[in-house]
């Protein structure tokens, strides 16, 4: 049977009666519930300090098995002698235990140096599982802290990053370090920090964010994951991939600006960069986070962009730091409209750190975003807020907030740093949420709730009712009295709803008349004017009725 926290969408039809008003309340579960279910929850939990839940995603690598990946870039792992490298753990759903994924059990490569050997490379805090995602069976995740020694005869210790692929049901794995190569230094890749920023195109290619090359310009590396597995040798440590592709260095007018700038690039096989298109507040963050999904429904991806340092100045007010996230609705290929904002509301929240995609949460056509404020709240506890999409855009109150369950200690518990949706871990055909909260350890699991559509209607019988047509004995009296039936009909639809569902409902009679008035039509077996039961419908699209004969009072009744 159906709960009442169930869903979150009704319709109701009132036909009026042309001489007395009714109303029907259906108890639309849209008064009492959300979409996203915060009592039956699921909590990974890792090390203590390890990060956990700095970094998350779902894993699918079939249609029938959904699993989650999180990162904790702090966990010590079995690396003989590498302290801190961190980790991805593999957390099976709906179980709560997680194991670490052994993308790397090695210690540092060494190298022989005027005979002595001395490592190549530096894996201790390294920050392994900063980053990880998943596309169907193949797992990346980066280090972008890693360390190398460069080819240089003075060792030096340049942050290039690295990150490492599973393929295969983690059967296989290989190591992909792009800026290790000979093209050392600021100016050049030494500190590219590859992996800093991951994600896939949709045909499964990587594309890997390296924000220190080019004294800090920053670069988008591109490769194809065959390419990666291929011929790949652990002793192999300068390689070049025949089809990556890298952006290059721009003129020095670009170095570490620190204003805002957005790069984005179309989800496809072709690499595009849109070139810097929006400039804002200095040092707001702009760009921190950034997401794409076509909210309003038309067909063309739309661009979030978060900026959680961004600061409110209310006309001479201190300027207070809310955060911000910008909406920008694409008109036609690559124009996009002027952007819809939403603001944080509490100072220091960090508003926008994290926003993702979360599908269409309730079923309405339009696509909902969740924004992660990972400071906000009683105690800095963290929160998340879910945003439905419209045919406008974005709805600019949140239909639902969760807020996280760890109080800030040494640290804030960061829920709502990082995000993930749009996946179904249990298979009823709604999108779910991993919210990461590193500083408590901690991963969530949200699963969404079916969506009940409810259709009510009242009917009238007779339509029109003749006071003077007295017709009925009211019982225990030698009364006659004007009466006629009303029939409340109700109907359900909602994807994944197999059982019945209970609508509990109140029918109000004369209803427009004020609060204490004498109510003209009363209930024939209640001699009350409203009623409360409930309609039990067994199937979807089965419309279910009930009748209710009533009467007209008559105004020198002496009935109580
Ligand atoms: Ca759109
Ligand atoms: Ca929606
Ligand atoms: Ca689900």
């Amino acid at each position: 049977m159906l709960s009442l926290s169930r869903g979150c969408r009704a319709r109701r039809r009132h036909r009026p009666c042309p001489l007395l008003l009714l109303s029907a309340l259906l108890w639309a579960p849209a008064l009492v519930a959300f979409n996203l279910d915060e009592e039956k929850l699921t909590v990974y939990s890792g090390p203590p300090g390890s990060y956990f839940g700095y970094s998350v995603d779902f894993y699918i690598p079939d249609p029938s098995t959904v699993s989650v990946l999180v990162g904790a870039p702090k966990a010590n792992t079995t690396q003989p002698d590498i302290v801190e490298g961190g980790a991805v753990y593999y957390c099976a759903w709906p179980a709560t235990r997680c194991r670490q994924i052994p993308f790397d059990n090695t210690n540092n490569r060494k190298i022989k140096v005027n005979g002595t050997r001395e490592p190549i490379e530096f894996k201790t805090n390294q920050w392994f599982g900063a980053t990880v995602k998943a596309h169907k069976e193949k797992v990346v995740a980066c280090a972008p802290l890693y360390h190398w020694r460069t080819l240089k005869d003075s060792p030096e210790k340049d942050p290039v990053g690295t990150c490492y692929v599973a393929i295969q049901n983690f059967s296989a794995y290989a190591e992909y370090s792009p800026c290790r190569n000979s093209n050392a230094d600021p100016e050049g890749q030494g500190f590219c920090q590859a992996g800093f920023s991951l994600d896939f195109y949709k045909n499964g290619d990587l594309i890997v964010g390296g924000p220190g090359s080019f004294y800090w310009q920053g670069q988008v590396i591109t490769a194809s994951i065959v390419d990666i597995i291929a011929n790949y040798s652990f002793k192999d440590i300068l390689r070049k991939l025949a089809r990556e592709k890298q952006t290059g260095v721009a003129p020095p007018s670009y170095d570490d600006n620190y204003m805002g700038k957005l790069i984005s690039m179309s989800v496809s096989n072709m690499f595009y960069v849109l070139s810097v298109v929006f400039y804002f507040q200095m040092a707001s963050y702009f760009g921190y986070t950034v997401a794409v999904s076509d909210v309003n429904n038309d067909g063309l991806d739309d661009i979030l962009v978060g900026a959680p340092l961004f600061m409110e100045r209310e006309f001479e007010s201190k300027p207070k730091e809310v955060g911000q996230v910008y909406l920008y609705l694409q008109e036609s290929a690559f124009l996009f409209q002027d952007a819809q904002i939403l603001t944080g509301t509490e100072v220091f929240g960090r508003f926008g750190s994290a926003i993702t995609h979360l599908g269409d949460l309730n079923q309405d056509g339009y696509n909902d975003i969740a924004i992660g404020a990972p400071f906000a709240g009683e105690d800095r506890r963290g929160k998340v807020l879910i945003y439905n999409g419209y045919s406008n855009g974005l709805n600019t109150n949140p239909s639902q907030v969760l807020n996280g369950a760890w109080a800030s200690q040494s640290m804030p518990s960061g829920f709502g740093f990082t995000l993930r949706g749009d996946s179904d871990v249990d298979k009823n055909d709604y999108p779910d949420l991993i919210v990461g909260a590193f500083g408590a350890g901690k991963a969530v699991v949200y699963r969404a709730r079916p969506v009940v559509t409810v259709t009510a209607q009242l009917i009238l019988n007779p339509m029109i009712v003749n006071p003077d047509n007295k017709t009925c004995l009211l019982p225990g009296s030698q009364l006659l009295v004007a009466c006629f039936t009303v029939r409340v009909c109700a109907d359900f639809e909602g994807q994944s709803i197999s059982d019945g569902i209970v609508l509990k409902s109140e029918l109000q009679l004369d209803s427009l008349k004020q609060k204490g008035a004498v109510k003209r039509i009363l209930f024939f077996d209640y001699h009350q004017s409203h009623h409360y039961f409930s309609i039990v419908i067994e199937r979807q699209k089965q419309l279910h009725c009930q009748d209710f004969l009533v009467y007209l009072r008559v105004t020198i009744l002496a009935y109580n």
